[in-house]
């Protein structure tokens, strides 16, 4: 007697929506062109309204057809963009690591995209990356700032270069990695793993105690403060970053900053 082994049954081929989005010139088309074409264009083109794209990729024996509409950054084309954000499954969400001002811009998308879909469910299961690009130039960002931001709104975070390419491949991985594992899990976006000890408050101490203008401003103090006030702050500040406790990068040198900080500001008072 035979027996006839029934043929597992290939996974339908899936049709999935990815966005771009971040202010003008973060580099948002030079990453899906990195990615896509594999080259680098220095001259900026900006992208008027949106370009749209599509690229075929297989992730487990499944083939994954992307829809890719790159939007323009400029506020001057909102109208156009604002269309685009429905029905959309995965978003890379770009700033410039060498331009602060893009990085203090991420709220802004997050809240453009979330009004412009208004359905809240939708909102939560848009896999996003967020992409801290341009770490061939002078960072005014630092890693761990993207990371905290991206992980405290359950987004993916990478940095990348699309000039030198490094980061972008791998950011684009997990991306249709998740927005798969998304759709067989009915829409639900898995929860990421966060890969930090330490928290928002002692990342932001750390950078005030490293760009503070003066003394008083590295202790969160109005000029003038008490004795008291000082060593209030001090103590406060101690506790967040004690390098014997805290594990957040540039804790060291932060306690440096706030001890000699501290001292010269007691022989004023
Ligand atoms: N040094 C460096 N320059 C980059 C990088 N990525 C992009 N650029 C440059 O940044 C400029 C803007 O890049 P685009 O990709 O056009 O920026 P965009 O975010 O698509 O801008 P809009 O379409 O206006 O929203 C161009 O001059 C690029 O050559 C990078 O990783 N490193
Ligand atoms: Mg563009």
């Amino acid at each position: 007697m035979s027996y006839s082994i029934p043929k597992m049954k290939p996974k339908p081929a899936l049709r999935v929506k990815i966005i771009s989005m971040g202010n003008a010139e973060v580099g948002k088309s030079c990453i899906i062109k990195r990615y896509c074409e594999k080259r680098f264009v220095n001259k900026y083109l900006a992208t008027i309204g949106i370009d749209y794209g599509v690229n075929k990729v297989t992730l487990k024996a499944r083939d994954v057809k992307v829809n890719i509409f790159d939007m323009a950054g400029h506020h001057l084309f909102y109208e156009v963009r604002n269309e685009f954000y429905k029905n959309t499954q995965g978003a890379i969400l770009v700033y410039d690591v060498s331009d602060r001002g893009s990085f203090e811009a991420l709220d802004y998308w997050v809240q453009e995209m979330s009004s412009e879909i208004a359905n809240k469910s939708e909102v939560d299961s848009i896999v996003v990356c967020v992409c801290g690009n341009k770490t061939d130039l002078r960072r005014r960002v630092e890693e761990t700032e993207g990371r905290l931001w991206a992980e405290a709104h359950g987004f993916y975070f990478f940095e990348m270069s699309a000039l030198t390419g490094e980061g972008v491949n791998e950011m684009f991985q997990v991306l249709f990695e998740g927005i798969v594992k998304t759709c067989d899990n009915g829409g639900r976006r898995e929860p990421i793993t966060t890969q930090l000890g330490y928290s928002k408050e002692q990342i932001e101490a750390i950078q005030r105690l490293k760009n503070a203008r003066n003394d008083y401003e590295r202790l969160g103090l109005m000029p003038g403060a008490s004795k008291d006030d000082v060593n209030k702050a001090y103590r406060r500040l101690a506790v967040l970053l004690h390098p014997d406790k805290s594990v957040a990068p540039g804790s060291e040198d932060a306690f440096k900053l706030l001890v000699l900080a501290r001292t010269s500001l007691l022989k004023r008072c």
